[in-house]
């Protein structure tokens, strides 16, 4: 069991990874702008990471890991990418160092590496390449993380999330999906492994089509079920859309537009 602490829990992945997280037999408390509406909502405090210094220290104070989700989730001006990416993940790898809190799991994403041309398996080795401010932000956030652990010894799984939805929706989707069932085997596999280190994890579901390599995942301990292909053949019967071809060229897809 590890104490777990989780910014941006009520958001769109926390939601889904508190109740994850506790039926794995984990404890977990969580930060978040508001309170969500669900039976273990007495587990979060509601503040706001950017502004309050304090709340993360006190929400994290007795753990023994904290998962950091919170970020804008998408494309937004410069400004706005480095004070949600850099700044909220500088505030929470300083919380962890001051409280010596080992372990800390950081929501990246595929945009960091969003630019990457489709075709070819893409690996943790191949250079960054992001798509957008969001992925530049993603990046530079994993480039922090980096520094936490070599300087300050903290242990840090940066996941490159692709997908992460209830069901594929799109043809891109059959590749990029992460299942919620999926993402909850993730993070738990980086909360127990014993030797994290540092490591960039692809965070996708075991699909069918995936053209992210998931062996870094595999060697922390994470074996992920679900596959796209089961909604394979009611997604390709729908018409191609604009999105479609944009998504065919990039592994980002249209952010890379
Ligand atoms: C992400 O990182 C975004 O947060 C999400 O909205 C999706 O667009 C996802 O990537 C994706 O690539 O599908």
């Amino acid at each position: 069991m590890v104490r777990v602490a989780i910014t941006g829990a009520a958001g769109l992945i926390g939601r889904h990874l508190v109740p994850g997280l506790l039926g794995v037999g984990h404890d977990v408390c969580g930060i978040d702008l508001v309170r969500p509406e669900a039976p273990w909502a007495d587990r979060i405090t509601v503040a706001d990471l950017a502004a309050d210094d304090g709340a993360l220290a006190t929400v994290a104070a007795r753990c023994d890991a904290i998962v950091h989700l919170a970020a804008i989730a998408g494309e937004s001006d410069f400004e706005s990418a480095v004070a949600s990416h850099l700044g909220l993940t500088h505030r929470v790898l300083e919380a962890a160092r001051q409280l010596g809190i080992g372990r800390v799991i950081y929501a990246s994403s595929n945009h960091a590496v969003g630019f990457t041309l489709r075709g070819m398996p893409v690996t943790i080795e191949m250079p960054v390449r992001p798509d957008s401010l969001y992925g530049v932000g993603k990046a530079a956030a994993e480039a922090l993380c980096s520094l936490y652990h070599d300087r300050h010894g903290l242990a840090i799984a940066c996941l490159r999330i692709g997908s992460f939805r209830l069901r594929p929706g799109s043809r891109r989707e059959l590749s990029t999906w992460l299942s919620v069932p999926d993402a909850v085997r993730l993070v738990d596999a980086c909360l127990t492994a014993p030797d994290l280190g540092f490591a960039i994890v692809y965070g996708i579901s075991n699909n069918t089509r995936a053209w992210w390599d998931l062996a870094p995942g595999r060697s922390l301990g994470y074996h992920p079920v679900d596959d796209a292909e089961a909604w394979a053949v009611e997604i390709e019967a729908t018409p191609p859309t604009e999105d479609d071809e944009l998504d065919s060229r990039h592994v980002g897809g249209s952010f890379a537009r």
